[in-house]
C-alpha cells in the first residue's frame, strides 16, 4: 500500500518526503522531478510507552510507504502529464500538498501562493481525469458489437457518475448500492481516493495560526470530508536538524508537542484503513500493521505463519490498560486479560500473545 504526495509543482512535496522517510532528494528548481518511493517509521507513543516498561533489545514502528510524485509544470508534454497521471491513479491513498508560504524563487517560477485555488484547481484536474476514464467507457459500451448483458445497467450508473463528477462531487460522495459499485468495475478513479490535504504554512502564518483563504479550505475540508493539516515545513526542517535533546524545548516555544511529521505520517496510516497490534517481550517490542476489520487468525500470519496454522487462542489485553493500570501483572490481576479465539476482530492497541501449536 502506498501513499502519494502530490500537488502543483514546488509546494514542498520533496520536502516532505525528505522528512518523513529519511530520504535526501533535491528540492527547488534543481528537484529531478522523479518519483520517489520510500520508507516512513509511523510514530507512537505507545511503542515508547511499551519499550520504557519493557526495555526490550530492539523496538520496532509499523511502517507505510510514500511515493513523491512530482507536479505537472505547465511546460510539460503529454506524455510527461499522463506518465505523472498513472502515477498518481496507482497510489493507495493521497495527500495533496498545498502551498502557503512565500519564497521569492517559488513565486518567480510559479507565481504567488493562492492555496485555496490551488486546492481546488487540482481537484478539477482529478475530477476530469475520472470524467475522461468514465465517458471512455461509455463510448466503448456504446461502440461495441456484442454488449454485455448488463451493459443499460452500467451505461446508467456511468451516466450519473459523470454527471455527479461534472457537479463537483467526488466519487468517494456519490452514494452507490454495492451493486452500482460493482458495475463500475475496478476503475481505480482519482476521486475515490482516501485523501489528505496538508498545507504547507509560511513560519509567520503558523506564528499567526492564520493565513490567506484558510476558512475557505476548512470548509472545503468539512464539505468533502477531508481532513486537513497544517504543518510548516521549514520549521520542520529546523526541528530535524536539532539534536534530540533540544527538540522539546524548540517545539515548546512553537506549542507544538510532537513534529508535524509524525502527526501526518500517523493520519496517512489510518487514511490507508490500518491499525496496529502490538507484541512485547524482552527481545524485541513490535508493532504490526493489519487492516481494519482482521480477524485474529490472520493477524497471527502477521507474525509468522506457523501462528496462523496452528493458531489456538489469542491472549489479548489493550494498551490503554495497561497505561491504566502500570503494568501486565496487575492488568491481569484485574482481569483485564482475554483468551479470544480465531474470529475475533483484532483492535487498535491491542497488546496480544498468540498460543499455538505446529
Ligand atoms: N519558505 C519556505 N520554503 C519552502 C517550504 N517548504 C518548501 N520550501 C521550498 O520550496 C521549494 C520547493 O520545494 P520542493 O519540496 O522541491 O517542492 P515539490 O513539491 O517537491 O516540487 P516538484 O517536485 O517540482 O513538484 C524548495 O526550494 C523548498 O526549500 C516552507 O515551508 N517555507
Ligand atoms: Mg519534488
Amino acid at each position: 500500500m502506498q501513499i502519494g504526495l502530490v500537488g502543483l509543482p514546488l509546494t514542498g512535496k520533496t520536502t516532505f518526503f525528505n522528512l518523513l522517510t529519511g530520504a535526501a532528494e533535491e528540492t527547488g528548481l534543481s528537484g529531478k522531478r522523479e518519483v520517489y518511493t520510500g520508507t516512513a517509521a509511523v510514530p507512537d507513543e505507545r511503542i515508547d510507552f511499551l519499550a520504557r516498561i519493557y526495555r526490550p533489545k530492539k523496538i520496532f514502528y509499523a511502517q507505510i510507504q510514500f511515493k513523491d510524485i512530482p507536479g505537472v509544470h505547465r511546460g510539460d508534454g503529454a506524455g510527461t502529464t499522463s506518465r505523472l497521471l498513472e502515477e498518481v491513479r496507482a497510489a493507495d491513498a493521497l495527500v495533496q500538498v498545498v502551498r502557503a508560504f512565500k519564497e521569492d524563487m517559488v513565486d518567480t517560477a510559479v507565481g504567488e501562493p493562492d492555496p485555496y485555488s490551488e486546492l481546488t484547481d487540482f481537484g478539477v484536474d482529478l475530477a476530469l481525469a475520472d470524467m475522461v476514464a468514465v465517458e471512455n467507457r461509455l463510448n466503448r459500451l456504446q461502440g461495441t458489437r456484442k454488449p454485455p448483458k448488463d451493459a443499460l445497467a452500467q451505461a446508467s450508473v456511468l451516466q450519473r457518475v459523470l454527471n455527479a463528477l461534472e457537479n463537483g462531487q467526488r466519487l468517494k460522495e456519490i452514494e452507490l448500492t454495492d451493486q452500482e459499485r460493482s458495475l463500475l468495475a475496478d476503475q481505480n478513479f482519482l476521486t475515490e481516493k482516501p485523501l489528505i490535504i496538508v498545507v504547507n504554512l509560511d513560519e509567520e502564518y503558523w506564528t499567526a495560526g492564520d493565513f490567506p483563504g484558510r476558512a475557505k479550505i476548512l470548509a472545503y475540508g468539512t464539505e468533502h470530508q477531508i481532513p486537513v493539516m497544517e504543518i510548516c515545513a521549514r520549521i520542520e526542517l529546523e526541528i530535524n536538524q536539532l539534536p534530540a535533546e533540544d527538540r522539546v524545548e524548540f517545539m515548546k516555544d512553537l506549542h507544538l508537542n510532537e513534529p508535524g511529521i509524525n502527526r501526518l505520517a500517523r493520519a496517512a496510516y489510518s487514511l490507508l484503513g490500518l491499525i496496529s497490534f502490538f507484541t512485547i517481550g524482552a527481545d524485541e517490542v513490535r508493532a504490526w500493521t493489519i487492516r481494519q476489520g482482521t480477524e485474529a487468525r490472520k493477524a497471527a500470519g502477521k507474525v509468522h505463519s506457523d501462528m496462523e496454522r496452528g493458531f489456538i487462542r489469542a491472549e489479548v489485553f489493550h494498551w490503554d490498560d495497561l497505561k491504566s493500570t502500570g503494568s501486565a501483572a496487575a492488568a491481569r490481576e484485574k482481569g483485564l486479560f482475554r483468551l479470544e479465539g480465531k474470529e475475533y476482530v483484532v483492535r487498535d492497541g491491542d497488546i496480544i500473545n498468540f498460543r499455538f501449536n505446529v
